[in-house]
């Protein structure tokens, strides 16, 4: 009696070994994840069944926006290192979707880290998107890709997801900042090549923690990166802030779409691009060309308007250029340009909310 229970229980567990055994790499294949099933990336406890079936890593990409900046490209190289450190023998790979501007390749050289890889194509991909959560700024295929994770510190952009995920959002300087925070929270010393690009992540969309978006956390963060790499914040900020201003040699279609960002408000594209500079020279004495190639750019894009906004960092106020048709320009007040808007100096705290807000109530009225 006893020997035939026991009998009866050994077919049973070689029967749950060969069917677990079995359809194991068909669940990964068809990309239904069950409550057993651990793959990389899914932030599982990893290795557990490793013994029993060895599955091929799934590589997750950590990427930012399109005309990445250095907030994008620091995050995505230290959030990929994180969770590497966190969740061994998953491969995060750090991306951008875009050329390297001048700041974040001394960033870059600066810390001694090689460039996040080009993902020119997201399709079927999976994803951690770091430093945006629009499918606007996202890269080609994100609709197809699945998103893991989201980091950012930009307003709710409206990208959804069939899974749940980890989405954190905090109104602080920069995405760099955030990804200090996670690795405080981890108890996860960053490496100093990573501690020196966090650094110039917020240095870089704080301007040195001038802007108006600078918070306690900011601060915070900047103490404890510095203190860690030795680098003196306030030199490092000069000369990486300087590098993003220098727009000596680059034409001037190149330089209105440098960093543009597009948004979709009321079913309606709509692109806002930003430069830095020093002075007023650069808005006075570039009007005509700049206005030439806004409105190439917004004609050839389909875009509803195309604003540029010129910020003098130093005298902290915009000079606002824009193209559309003359009636939107006229109802927006972009009549007579540059604008000039005293005080504005961050495109997503400053400017955005009052435009959005005065664009809709144009298109709905
Ligand atoms: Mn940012």
């Amino acid at each position: 009696m006893n020997k035939q229970i026991l009998f009866i229980f050994t077919l049973i567990a070689i029967s749950a070994l060969l069917i677990a055994g079995c359809t194991q790499p068909q669940q990964m294949a068809a990309q239904t994840p069950q409550p057993t099933t651990v793959t990389p990336g899914s932030h599982g406890l990893s290795g557990s069944n490793s013994s029993v079936v060895s599955l091929a890593p799934v590589p997750v990409y950590v990427i930012g926006h399109r005309q990445p900046d250095t907030d994008s490209i620091a995050s995505a190289v230290a959030y990929a290192a994180l969770l590497n450190r966190i969740y061994p023998g998953s491969p995060y790979i750090p991306a951008r979707c875009g050329d390297l501007n001048a700041e974040s390749e001394y960033a870059l050289q600066t810390a001694g880290l090689e460039s996040p890889v080009l993902i020119e194509n997201a399709h079927n991909k999976s994803v951690i998107l770091v430093d945006h959560n629009e499918y606007d700024q996202a890269v080609k295929g994100i609709e197809t890709a699945e998103i893991k994770e989201i980091m950012d510190h930009h307003r709710l952009g409206g990208i959804t997801t069939l899974n749940p995920i980890r989405f954190r959002n905090e109104p602080v300087g920069s995405t760099a900042t955030i990804i200090t925070m996670r690795y405080r929270e981890e108890q996860v010393t960053p490496a100093p090549k990573i501690a020196s690009i966090l650094l110039a992540g917020i240095l870089s969309d704080t301007l040195g923690l001038r802007m108006s978006t600078t918070t306690d956390q900011d601060k915070k963060a900047v103490a404890y990166l510095s203190n860690m790499t030795g680098i003196d914040p306030k030199s490092f900020g000069k000369t990486l802030i300087n590098k993003g201003l220098r727009l000596d040699g680059i034409p001037i279609r190149e330089l209105i779409v440098r960093d543009v960002k597009e948004y979709t408000l009321q079913g309606r594209n709509v692109s806002i691009a930003q430069i830095m500079t020093d002075s007023d020279q650069f808005p006075q004495k570039n009007k005509k060309e700049i206005h030439e190639s806004l409105d190439k750019f917004q004609t050839g894009h389909g875009y509803v308007v195309s604003i540029v906004l010129v910020t003098d960092v130093i005298d902290q106020r915009t000079y606002l250029f824009a193209a559309g048709t003359p009636d939107l320009l006229e109802k927006l007040g972009y009549a007579e340009q540059p604008v000039l808007l005293e005080g504005v100096m961050s495109r997503k705290l400053d400017f955005f909310p009052s435009f959005a807000q005065k664009f809709e109530q144009i298109v709905q009225g």
